[in-house]
């Protein structure tokens, strides 16, 4: 046969187009995408159905060390397996620098976590805690060169905040090697009075979480990375942006011609602040914590505005999980007070299916802008485009099968990740993955995972086009 799969009879849907075509896989290879694909080895009837790229999903944190706090929930072997059970197919989780550590110690502690325990193809972004000149000067460039082409830094957190200097010497190193900066942008300073005022006052439930760090701390911090990084003439992408306030500094550095980039994710347009007041005992608010927290439906309305102006061009899980349990965000140093209940939620699973129920199929966002939200956009920001990233020759045969039609309502019942819930329990959507392939390799078929750990390979990444100035 010419083909080892094909894919038949399916609407072809990319970042540009959508067609009806046939797909021909061969060697875990996009070779043809055609009116009518025979001679296969193999055949998938997609009758009635999309064929999109699989999703890439450049936020997540699998296996990250949490300084003292709860183990997060998932490493790469159910954090991946609840990935491509969503149709995620690339993931790039952090490697996350302990201040004081070397970086390649680091990056080699999450191979041992990820080679050969991955369901789907994985990358790394690396954690700067610790700038010193060692790690500017020649761990950085060294890492850049070995396919670890973007960084992430911390405005806030204790163990990981970076004053202005050091956000100032990292976005130096990164313009020198072109890596791509992703920016936490939190305040440290004011969410840290803001939390000592509201402990005093004896509001330490979850919900104050959200109180303690409010839109414009986000703002603040975002304004303040935006003018470092144009200072320094360095493009940067601003990641998990809540509402209006941070939304609004990006478009405006947008329209002032600065390479701004910004991600959004499903928690501000599916979770409100609400949520984190916990409706009872079994359901505590700190199931929904998670940091920028989720504000209010006007700031999810501005992130529907922002998406579409192209203010964001990414939409990631930031799938950060832990229980919901005593062992996790219930924990009894957690009850004591928001500030010790673990930042982060599951979601890398549900990513795809919240988008285009509340955004395809809810008429907010079309088709192709799907794509390139969950998929194409992240490959050409994180350097995996032509690899990943779309439906053509020459593409890895990362695809997912989607039924626009099927109503499905989330809950835990249905999730293949090892975190005890999900936040978006209860939401009803149309549209769900119904088939994922990695690497030309049927991986989830209705739910039924038929891939392996060790499917998924390290990728070595290329320098980002949108880096480089
Ligand atoms: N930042 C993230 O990117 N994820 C979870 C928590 C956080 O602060
Ligand atoms: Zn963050
Ligand atoms: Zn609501
Ligand atoms: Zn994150």
């Amino acid at each position: 046969p010419d083909y080892d799969l094909s894919i038949r009879g399916g609407t072809v849907v990319t970042a540009s187009d959508t067609v009806r075509a046939d797909v021909g896989i061969r060697n875990g290879r996009i070779v043809a995408v055609a009116d009518r694909i025979e001679g296969a080895a193999k055949s998938i009837d997609a009758t009635g159905l999309l064929v999109m790229p699989g999703g890439i999903d450049s936020h997540v944190h699998l296996a990250q060390p949490t300084f003292g706090g709860p183990k997060m929930s998932d490493g790469f072997e159910t954090g991946t397996r609840a990935a491509i059970a969503g149709g995620t197919t690339t993931v790039l989780p952090f490697a996350m620098q302990p201040r004081g550590a070397g970086l390649r110690a680091v990056v080699n502690d999450y191979h041992k976590e990820a080679d050969g325990k991955s369901y789907c193809d994985y990358g790394f972004h690396l954690i700067i805690t610790n700038p010193s000149p060692s790690v500017l000067g020649q761990e950085l460039p060294a890492l850049v060169e070995d396919g670890y082409t973007s960084f992430k830094v911390f405005m806030t957190y204790d163990d990981m905040v970076l004053n202005d200097r050091e956000l100032l010497e990292v976005f130096e190193c990164a313009r020198g090697c072109r890596a791509l900066v992703m920016v936490h942008a939190e305040g440290y300073d004011a969410i840290k009075f803001m939390t000592e005022r509201l402990e005093q006052a004896g509001k330490t439930a979850p919900y104050y979480h959200g109180v303690s760090r409010p839109e414009i701390v986000e703002r603040e911090a975002a304004h303040r990375a935006i003018s470092h990084a144009q200072l320094l003439d360095v493009p940067i992408m601003i990641v998990h942006v809540s509402g209006r306030e941070a939304m609004e500094q990006i478009r405006w550095a947008q329209g002032r011609g600065l390479k701004v980039y910004g991600e959004t994710c499903p928690q501000y347009i599916a979770l409100t602040a609400d949520d984190m007041k916990g409706l009872n005992m079994d359901d505590s608010g700190g199931k929904y914590v998670c940091s920028p927290p989720p504000r209010d439906h006007a700031s999810q309305e501005a992130i529907w505005q922002g998406i579409s102006a192209g203010v964001f061009q990414t939409f990631s899980s930031d799938h950060c999980p832990f229980m919901d349990g005593v062992d996790g965000k219930r924990s009894p140093k957690a009850r004591t007070s928001f500030k010790w209940v673990p930042n982060g939620i599951p979601g890398v699973e549900t990513r795809m299916a919240v988008l285009w129920g509340l955004g395809v199929a809810q008429g907010r966002i079309g088709m192709n802008e799907f794509v390139a939200l969950t998929s194409t956009n992240h490959a050409k920001m994180y350097g995996l485009y032509p690899k990943k990233g779309s439906i053509a020759p020459g593409f890895d045969a990362d695809i997912v099968i989607w039924d626009p039609n099927r109503k499905e309502t989330i809950r835990q019942e249905l999730m293949h990740g090892a975190c005890d819930y999900t936040p978006y329990e209860g939401l009803a959507v149309t549209g769900w993955p119904v088939m994922t392939i990695v690497k030309g390799k049927l991986a989830c078929e209705d739910g039924k995972i038929l891939g392996s750990p060790g499917d998924g390979t390290f990728l070595k990444r290329g320098i980002s086009p949108y880096a480089s100035k």
